[in-house]
C-alpha cells in the first residue's frame, strides 16, 4: 500500500508564517504531521500561529533567523524537547533582491547567499544528527526556476538557488546510507508577497509586463499558487518517495519545458 501519510511525523518548515511555506505546512498537517515553523519576528510567528489555528492546525512557532547557527541549534533542541524529533525539514525561508549585478553591493549579494544558501546548510546540519540516529529523515530544499535559468537583476538569487540544487544533491549523496532522502522542489512563478512587485497593476490599470511575460512562458497560462505545491511536498515528505533522492521536482506549470508563446 503506497504511503503518503505523515501521521506521527514532526515537520519543521522554515519561514512559514505565510506564502509557500505556510501552504506546504498546511498540506503536511492535512496529511497528519505535527507542524513546527519559524520566522525572524515574533509578530509574524504570532500571525502565523493564528492563521494555522484558523485552519484548525495547532502549530508550534519559534523566532529564529536561519542564518544564525546558535539560534538554529537552540531552536532544534527546543523543538526536540517540546514537540519531538524532527522527521521532516523544509528549507523554505528565503529572500530575493532584484538589482542589476553591476549595481549590487557585495553586502547585498552576501545577504541573499546567507539566507538562501547558508541558511539551508545550517538548518540541515542541525537536524541531520537526530535523523541519522532515527535511521530515517526527509529534507526538502525549496529551489527555483533560477536553479536552472538566469535573468536580469537576480544574480545573487540565481547563484544561491543554483548552489541549493547542488547542496540538495550532496546531502542526498552523503546521507542516503542513513535512509535520509534530500530532494528539492523548484516552484515556477507563484503568486506570493515575494513576487507581488512582478504582478503590480500599472498606473494605467494594465497588467505588469512581467506578469504577461510569465503567463506567455507558462504552458498552464497562469501563475502558480502556493496550494499547487502542497501535493508535491507531501509526496517528497512521505514514505512514498523513499527511493527518490537528490531530485529537484519542478512545479512550474511547464515553464522549463516550453520555449514560450509566439508574440501575436
Ligand atoms: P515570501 O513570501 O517572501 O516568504 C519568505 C518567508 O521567509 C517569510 O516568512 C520570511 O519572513 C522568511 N524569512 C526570510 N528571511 C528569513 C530568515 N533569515 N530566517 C527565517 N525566516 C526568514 O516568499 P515565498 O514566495 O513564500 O517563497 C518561499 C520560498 O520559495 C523562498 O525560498 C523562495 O526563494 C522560494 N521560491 C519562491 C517562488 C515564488 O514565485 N514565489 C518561486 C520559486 C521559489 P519575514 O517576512 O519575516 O521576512
Ligand atoms: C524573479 C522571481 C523568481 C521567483 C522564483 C521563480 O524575480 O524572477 O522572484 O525568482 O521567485 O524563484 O522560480
Amino acid at each position: 500500500m503506497v504511503n503518503f501519510s505523515l501521521e506521527g511525523k514532526v515537520a519543521l518548515v522554515t519561514g512559514a508564517s505565510y506564502g509557500i511555506g505556510f501552504a506546504i505546512a498546511t498540506g503536511f498537517a492535512q496529511a497528519g504531521a505535527k507542524i513546527v515553523f519559524n520566522d525572524i519576528k515574533q509578530e509574524l510567528v504570532d500571525k502565523g500561529l493564528a492563521a494555522y489555528k484558523e485552519l484548525g492546525i495547532e502549530a508550534h512557532g519559534y523566532v529564529c533567523d536561519v542564518t544564525n547557527e546558535d539560534q538554529v541549534n537552540a531552536m532544534v533542541a527546543q523543538i526536540e524537547q517540546e514537540v519531538g524529533p524532527i522527521n521532516i525539514l523544509v528549507n523554505n525561508a528565503g529572500i530575493i533582491k532584484r538589482i542589476p549585478m553591476h549595481e549590487m553591493s557585495a553586502a547585498e549579494f552576501r545577504q541573499v547567499i546567507d539566507i538562501d544558501l547558508n541558511g539551508p546548510f545550517i538548518c540541515a546540519k542541525a537536524v541531520l544528527p537526530t535523523m541519522m540516529k532515527l535511521g530515517a529523515g526527509k529534507i526538502i530544499n525549496i529551489c527555483s526556476m533560477m536553479s536552472e535559468l538566469g535573468r536580469e537583476t537576480v544574480s545573487a538569487y540565481a547563484a544561491a538557488k543554483g548552489g541549493l540544487k547542488m547542496l540538495t544533491r550532496n546531502i542526498a549523496s552523503e546521507y542516503g546510507q542513513y535512509n535520509i532522502q534530500c530532494n528539492g522542489i523548484g516552484p515556477g512563478y507563484i503568486a506570493t508577497p515575494q513576487t507581488a512587485p512582478l504582478r503590480e497593476r500599472q498606473a494605467d490599470g494594465s497588467r505588469h509586463p512581467f506578469d504577461a511575460f510569465i503567463v506567455a512562458k507558462t504552458p498552464a497560462e497562469r501563475w502558480g499558487t502556493p496550494e499547487d505545491l502542497m501535493g508535491p511536498a507531501v509526496f517528497l515528505a512521505s514514505e512514498a518517495s523513499d527511493f527518490v533522492n537528490g531530485h529537484v521536482l519542478y512545479v512550474d506549470g511547464g515553464i522549463l519545458a516550453y520555449i514560450g508563446k509566439q508574440p501575436k
